[in-house]
């Protein structure tokens, strides 16, 4: 017979504070006695009325997936939830979690992972929370989770042993019904709704070649059902395809620095027509077009240009969003369409309530983050499909695209940089340096404009009017050129400075430069300001997208 057994600790956890996006700390650090279970119970505890509610958990495969999931469902048998899905093997991507919860009107979703961060034993593991709408936690929730471990002591948990979840299946557990489904099953059939799956895969069976790279992390399995039983690619078309602990040593970060066998076979063999990438837990994407990369920006509002071409969207849409360091390509578009365009915080939980009260369909992240109101998730996936769909009717060539894009548009030369993992002591020192210096800075010369506005980006959210301070640093220059500077809130060691640069550029002649160059003034600019690469003792940054 199962009991409840209640387990005392002798002194609260006081650093599960959770950051941009769940709690993120070193494997070695959740495998550590009692850790996982109190952040858990702290969740549950913070949830309200879960007892009967059905609630959502899964993972992205990380090393730990498995056993932590098992421990999550003794916990919640403890607490008396009423039905918890979980998919075959433990495997749920963060974009599907978000679907299945509005599916099953699930209570929230628990999703084990630390997303883009690597993994295995020496690496990092996390807990994302998401709420009843399919989004992120927003921050009073995760106030009120974070505040409630600081006084947490015990926790209690159902004595039982937890069926294997490696196929599908229903089971009674005390008071707690556990479902094992299928975990891809419904999130293509979300896909094939908005896409026309059968004029991409006629587009890419005949004029094209196409590779994607899941990562060795979650974005697999459901990448053979839609590239090969679907659209009838073939396997090699896929690359990493099987979720491994430690996602075979690669760091799940789909950018040009850590996908760099995808980028060298698109920039430097030019072997594919288009490649992308996306990270552990499938929320963010990289696109890349035979010798050319686009720029997360840049998608963002090539995507938002041609919705029309979409099924899913063909009714049109109502506005767009973009994260405050996300460049302004988007909000050029949005203009053309007539259409508003909101500016948010870094970070997705900030979307919810714009996509919640309709005044949004698509929004997005310079870091490789792209979404529409289909969930309350960025969505990996969904905007390979999006590109592919946009390909299919155009039958252009990446290249082509970005550059009619351009010439439409004008471009939003946009270039970030991270400084990874540096001494938190130094990190802190740069940021309030130019903390302190916003004010006098305003009318000052920088780089070949005039700084007209520097400050630290404050949020009042335009549906709840919650206010969120602190959200970076920027300056702002006459010509419209922008440099901001944020501290990472998704790493687990020291501290990570990023940097943000973007310019606009209307001419047609200056549209085909190396950002690098074209955004040249202004990098030099910050470093001679900060004195960014003497005090961090680094001569390039870390990752440069
Ligand atoms: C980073 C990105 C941010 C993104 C967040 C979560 O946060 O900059 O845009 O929303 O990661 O993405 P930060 O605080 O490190 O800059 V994921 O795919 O790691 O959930
Ligand atoms: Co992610």
């Amino acid at each position: 017979m199962a009991s409840i057994k209640n387990v005392h600790i002798d002194h609260p956890f006081t650093d599960q504070k959770p950051g941009t996006s769940g709690l993120r700390k070193s494997t070695k650090q959740f495998l550590g006695d009692h850790y996982l279970e109190t952040f858990i119970e702290a969740i549950l505890i913070s949830l309200n009325n879960v007892e009967g509610s059905t609630l959502i958990v899964g993972g992205d495969g990380r090393y730990g997936n498995d056993s932590a999931i098992k421990k999550i469902i003794k916990i919640c048998c403890a607490h008396k939830v009423g039905t918890i899905i979980v998919p075959q093997k433990g495997l749920l991507s963060t974009p599907a979690a978000s679907d299945l919860i509005r599916t099953y009107s699930a209570i929230g979703g628990i999703i084990l992972s630390a997303s883009h961060n690597p993994g295995g034993r020496d690496g990092d593991f996390g807990v994302k929370l998401n709420v009843s709408n399919g989004g992120p936690a927003p921050e009073t929730v995760t106030e009120k989770i974070y505040k409630c471990t600081q006084a947490l002591t015990s926790y209690q948990f159902l004595d039982v042993d937890i069926p294997s979840l490696d196929s599908e299946g229903s089971f009674d557990i005390y008071r707690t019904k556990l479902k094992v489904i299928d975990g891809v099953k419904r999130y293509v059939s979300l896909m094939e709704d908005i896409f026309d799956f059968d004029q991409i895969g006629e587009y890419v069976k005949n004029d094209f070649s196409i590779i994607f790279d899941a990562m060795n992390a979650v974005t697999g399995p459901y990448a053979k059902e839609i590239f090969v039983n679907r659209l009838g690619l073939s396997d090699t078309s896929l690359l990493n395809s099987n979720p491994l602990p430690d996602f075979g040593h690669l760091h799940p970060d789909p950018n040009l620095t850590y996908a760099k066998e995808l980028a060298d076979l698109l920039l430097d063999q030019k072997k594919y027509s288009f490649g992308a990438a996306c990270d552990g837990d499938g929320d963010r994407n990289m696109i890349l077009g035979k010798g050319c990369f686009i720029n997360p920006s840049d998608s963002l509002a090539v995507i938002t240009a041609n919705t029309s071409l979409v099924p899913g969207y063909k009714n049109g849409i109502s506005g767009v969003a973009r994260s405050m360091p996300t460049s302004m390509a988007v909000d050029v578009v949005a203009k053309e369409l007539d259409i508003p365009c909101y500016e948010t915080p870094t970070g997705w939980k900030f979307f919810g309530n714009l996509l919640d009260s309709g005044k949004i369909t698509i929004c997005g992240e310079e870091s490789f983050g792209t979404g529409s109101n289909h969930v309350r998730e960025k969505d990996g996936l969904w905007a390979v499909l999006f590109w592919l769909q946009i390909l299919a009717q155009k039958k252009c060539s990446v290249i082509d695209l970005i550059r009619n894009h351009w010439m439409q548009f004008g471009r939003n030369y946009y270039t970030r940089h991270d400084y990874e993992a540096i001494s938190s002591e130094v990190a802190y020192q740069i940021y309030e340096d130019l903390k302190s210096r916003l004010n006098e800075l305003i009318g000052s010369h920088f780089a070949s404009g005039v700084i007209i506005k520097a400050d630290n980006y404050s949020y009042t959210d335009p549906i709840d009017r919650s206010i969120s301070d602190n959200q970076g640093l920027r300056m702002i220059l006459d010509n419209g050129s922008r440099v901001i500077l944020r501290l990472s809130g998704t790493g687990t060691k020291g501290s990570t400075l990023r940097l943000y640069f973007e310019k606009y550029v209307k001419s047609q002649n200056d549209l085909f430069l190396d950002p690098q160059v074209a955004l040249g003034d202004l990098i030099f600019g910050i470093d001679k300001l900060l004195n960014i690469k003497n005090r961090t003792k680094m001569d390039v940054p870390t990752v440069i997208t």
